[in-house]
Formats: C-alpha cells, sequence, structure tokens
C-alpha cells in the first residue's frame, strides 16, 4: 500500500472502536482519501480524544467495553451543542445554527431499534458492517463538506451580529442593541416586578473638544469614555451603549435609584481622573460627563420611552445646574 502523506489542515478523523482490525481498516481508507485519523479503542476515550483534539467527524462503533458508542455519543451531543451563537438573538430570531461535529455509527448491530437509538442519542449518520467501503467514503466526503459549511455560516452570522449590535467606533453596543434590551429587559422587569434604571451621559461641552482637537481627536475621545464607561458597568446583564453621537447610554436591570446613583457618579469620578485635556471646556481643564438618570418598576400599560424621557429631562437638568456632575 502506497502511503500518503496528510497535510496539517486535513480534516481529523476520531475512529471509536474496540476492534483492531477495523480500525486498521478505517485509518487505511481514510488516510488514502487525505484525512488524519486519531483512534480510541471505548467510549471513554473517544470523549477524551474528542476534547483534545476537537475533530471534524467522529466514527463511532456501538459495541465497546468501558462505554458504549450510544452513550458516548450521548456524551458528545452535550459537548457540541454549545455553539458562540447559543442564545444570541437577531432581530428577536435565534441565531443558533448546526454546526455540530457529525457522529457516524459504524456497527454491526442492524435492528429497528439500535438505529433509533442511535439518531436519538444524536448519531448524524449510521453504517452497518461488513462496510462497504464506496458507500463509507461518499458518506465521509459528504458529512465532512457540510460540517465544514455549517462552521462558515456560524463564523458569518457571529460576524453579522458583531456588525449589527455594535458600535463600530467605540465598541460598545450601538443604539439599535440599546433599543433591542431597553425592550427586551422591561419586559422581563414586568414578569419578574423588579425595578430598571437607565443612565444617559453626555460629554461637556464636546463641540468645543472637536474644534479644539479636531475631529480624530473627538473620535478618540469617544472611545476613552466608553472604555471607562465599561470599566465602571460590572454586571453582565447592565449594557453600555452608544446612544448617540457623544452620548451614551447605561441600562441597568433590577436596579434601584440608589444603585444607579451610585454607578452614575463612578462613572462621573472616573471620566475626571482621566484628565484628559479639554483646553475650552467651560467647566474644567479636562473632559467632563453630565449624567441624568432614572428608575422605573415597568408595568405592561408602560413602555422604555416613560425612562428615557425621564433619563433625559434629569440630563437636562445636570447640564443647567453646571454640568459635570450627576442628576438627580
Ligand atoms: P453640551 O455640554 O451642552 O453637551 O455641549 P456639546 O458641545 O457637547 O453639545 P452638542 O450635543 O450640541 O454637541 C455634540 C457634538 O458632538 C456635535 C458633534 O459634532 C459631535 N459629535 C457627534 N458624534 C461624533 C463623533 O462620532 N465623533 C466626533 N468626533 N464628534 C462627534
Ligand atoms: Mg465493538
Ligand atoms: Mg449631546
Ligand atoms: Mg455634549
Amino acid at each position: 500500500m502506497k502511503a500518503v502523506s496528510v497535510s496539517e489542515e486535513a480534516p481529523i478523523i476520531l475512529v471509536v472502536d474496540d476492534d483492531q482490525f477495523i480500525r486498521d481498516l478505517l485509518r487505511r481508507v481514510m488516510e488514502k482519501d487525505g484525512y488524519q485519523v486519531v483512534e480510541a479503542t471505548n467510549g471513554e476515550q473517544g470523549l477524551a480524544a474528542y476534547k483534545s483534539i476537537n475533530p471534524h467527524l467522529v466514527m463511532l462503533d456501538a459495541l465497546m467495553p468501558v462505554m458504549d458508542g450510544f452513550t458516548c455519543c450521548q456524551h458528545l451531543q452535550a459537548l457540541t451543542t454549545s455553539s458562540p451563537l447559543e442564545g444570541k438573538m437577531l432581530n428577536g430570531k435565534s441565531l443558533h445554527n448546526n454546526a455540530r461535529t457529525p457522529v457516524l455509527m459504524i456497527t454491526g448491530l442492524d435492528d429497528p431499534e439500535s438505529v433509533d437509538r442511535a439518531f436519538q442519542v444524536g448519531a448524524t449518520d449510521y453504517i452497518t458492517k461488513p462496510i462497504h467501503l464506496a458507500v463509507l467514503r461518499q458518506r465521509v466526503r459528504r458529512l465532512i463538506e457540510q460540517f465544514q459549511l455549517y462552521k462558515k455560516l456560524e463564523e458569518a452570522n457571529l460576524e453579522l451580529h458583531r456588525l449589527a449590535t455594535l458600535d463600530g467606533l467605540t465598541g460598545v453596543a450601538n443604539r439599535r442593541r440599546f433599543d433591542e434590551y431597553i425592550n427586551d429587559e422591561w419586559q422581563r422587569m414586568i414578569r419578574e416586578k423588579l425595578p430598571i434604571s437607565l443612565i444617559l451621559c453626555d460629554i461637556d461641552y464636546f463641540k468645543k473638544y472637536n474644534d479644539s482637537y479636531g475631529h480624530q481627536g473627538g473620535d478618540a475621545c469617544l472611545r476613552r469614555v466608553a472604555d471607562a464607561l465599561r470599566f465602571c458597568v460590572k454586571r453582565s446583564i447592565d449594557l453600555v451603549a452608544r446612544y448617540g453621537g457623544e452620548e451614551f447610554a447605561v441600562v441597568l436591570p433590577n436596579t434601584s435609584a440608589v444603585g444607579a446613583s451610585k454607578v452614575a457618579e463612578e462613572i462621573r469620578a472616573l471620566v475626571n481622573q482621566l484628565q484628559i485635556p479639554h483646553a475650552q471646556s467651560l467647566v474644567s481643564e479636562h473632559v467632563t460627563l453630565s449624567l441624568g438618570f432614572a428608575c422605573m418598576y415597568p408595568t405592561p400599560s408602560t413602555s422604555p420611552t416613560t425612562l428615557i424621557g425621564a433619563a433625559d429631562e434629569a440630563l437636562y437638568q445636570a447640564k443647567a445646574l453646571g454640568r459635570n456632575m450627576s442628576f438627580p
């Protein structure tokens, strides 16, 4: 038999079978087709190998000592259903897709119960022994091609999600994400009978900042302020968003007015500490923020618009009362 060298990028097939003759046969055939092959002799070994090599396909025997193929398949399914897109939404639609490593059961069991059971525990495909090699090779080619396509789709979906929800300049959530999030959390707070707070932050005399340091200087300043906001906002359920040009919003679910006031003051103090020079500011030599916050207990007859209006009014007061402050 001619030895075939396989490249580093060649898809990896994990062969899990207790029969050495079968493992040798599968290795020979698959390596000839350009795949890399890793072997395991039972389900437990197979799981361990799966975790360390992350293969493109698993060939799984059913009857094996220590852990059989059905049990192994069940564990594999649990491992592979968590996708980076799991739980992510875009326009109210779940983005999860099927980029799961395919599992091909290759077994001597050909009774209908075994076939059903294999698919129930998550097998992608099923082939009986004795193995028809021409059929096997086509199945493998198709399963790996599909998997690679799914993976590409998943990456594209992730990128789409990133582009659709993040602000390109600062990396915080964009306005679209803000609208979606505050509405979702509003509904959740109604169900859980909890308060929600909103902080609106506006850079003081930012027009003058642009006049002094140019638009690019202004952009850099926006990035630093966004970083400060991100630093102050620690819970994963809180959302920092770019609300408008030089205005940022912080959504704080399950947070009282006292809690919101603390976060607002922390943000204001940190931006002061950054001491970003602002020669033309009328309140300080450095960049400062004015912040308005509001807290509400959402009800079915109210909407986030009321909360946004209240925070906006508070921001207006912070400006009117002299800037570089949070209000109330
Ligand atoms: P105030 O203290 O009352 O908030 O004064 P201000 O000058 O900050 O007020 P205003 O909101 O009218 O000005 C905001 C300025 O922010 C106007 C606009 O040129 C600038 N701006 C908005 N978006 C961007 C951006 O993406 N980059 C830069 N560099 N500037 C921006
Ligand atoms: Mg066996
Ligand atoms: Mg403004
Ligand atoms: Mg401003």
